[in-house]
């Protein structure tokens, strides 16, 4: 019997440190420590030891299975030191996961967009503060004292009196304070207004301005720049028109659309059934705009203009509610 055990042993030593896998050493051990195994079946063999032999016997027995539940263990912590053949290791052989990487928002393509037509234009991009003062904002663009787009029901205002910007018109104050014309600029970024959002209106959105200051500059070059803007953007078919407006900060002043991008005019829900989609305003500088950055109104002229970037994505993806671009829910974003 002990030589039973002393030969199973030497067997099992063998087996364990041959096993290339987890199942060799799951075999080892149904084989020897299973229920039908070799250990179960000398224990019920036990009983036919002599009794002058059963204590040697029994201790060879506990020592031979504790020595086999070693090895077993033994094996298997090589194997997964290895890093192969049991359930969780890692397989060096796979390919690497991919980051996702996620892409720009659909606000910041349109921004991007419009700012690479209008630097094909030979505009360049300005930038300035979220934070404005009231100067900057509205009394530099000739925005009378008692406009009521400088209530505090519209406009966010600070406790040392300076806003959140409402435009991006200020940025381009600042340029023409620090620059000579010409001046050929265009002002992408987020403006701030005191709405009650709802599917057309946001606490906040994104505007685009142009400005274009030379001698001799006409509406005839402001319209010009929007149909080329028109046509690199939603392609040759969409026409302009221009409707006289007021701005405080222009003169003349327009609002401008877009024959509609849906049905090519014909009348659409899109477009309300006119043909037309409003997308901005326009006009040409207010003389007092540039008096007030000391650029002398009889020699310079210009042009410009500002738009609603959220209404161009709206329009190029069919987005039917403003709210939907800033929720950042994954399902929406990863549509575009
Ligand atoms: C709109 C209208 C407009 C301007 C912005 C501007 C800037 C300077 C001087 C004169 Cl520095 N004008 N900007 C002019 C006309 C319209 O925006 O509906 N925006 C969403």
């Amino acid at each position: 019997m002990i030589e039973k055990i002393n030969q199973a042993l030497a067997d099992a030593e063998r087996r364990a440190g041959e096993a290339a896998d987890a199942a060799a050493v799951e075999q080892l051990r149904i084989d020897y420590l299973g229920r039908n195994g070799l250990f179960p079946a000398i224990s019920r063999e036990m009983g036919q030891v002599p009794p002058e032999e059963r204590r040697e016997t029994g201790c060879a027995f506990n020592a031979g299975r504790g020595k086999i539940q070693e090895l077993i263990e033994n094996a298997a912590a090589r194997l997964k030191a290895a890093g192969s053949g049991s359930g969780d290791a890692i397989d060096l052989t796979l390919p690497g996961r991919r980051w996702k990487a996620g892409h720009k928002h659909p606000i910041t393509m349109l921004a991007d967009e419009c700012v690479a037509v209008f630097r094909r234009m030979g505009f360049i991009v300005a930038e300035g503060p979220e934070i404005e003062d009231i100067y900057h904002n509205f009394d530099a663009l000739n925005t009378p004292a008692d406009h009521p787009s400088r209530d505090p029901q519209d406009t966010f205002y600070f406790a040392d009196g300076r806003i959140l910007r409402t435009q991006t018109s200020p940025v381009q104050i600042r340029v023409m304070e620090s620059h000579q014309p010409p001046v050929r600029i265009v002002a992408p970024g987020r403006v701030f207004r005191r709405d009650t959002p709802d599917a057309t209106h946001g606490m906040n959105f994104h505007q685009i301005e142009g400005l274009y200051v030379d001698r001799g500059v006409s509406m005839a070059d402001l319209k010009s720049v929007l149909q080329t803007f028109a046509t690199e953007m939603y392609g040759p078919k969409v026409k302009i028109r221009l409707r006289p407006h007021f701005f405080p900060f222009t003169e003349p002043s327009v609002e401008y659309d877009f024959s509609c991008i849906m049905c090519g005019g014909k009348g659409c829900p899109v477009c309300k059934h006119s043909g037309w989609i409003e997308i901005a305003g326009a006009g040409m500088v207010d003389p007092a705009v540039f008096a007030n950055v000391g650029y002398d109104p009889e020699e310079w002229t210009g042009f410009a203009f500002g738009m609603g970037i959220e209404r161009l994505a709206m329009l190029r993806y069919r987005i039917p509610d403003l709210r939907l671009l800033y929720e950042n829910d994954v399902r929406f974003l990863e549509q575009f």
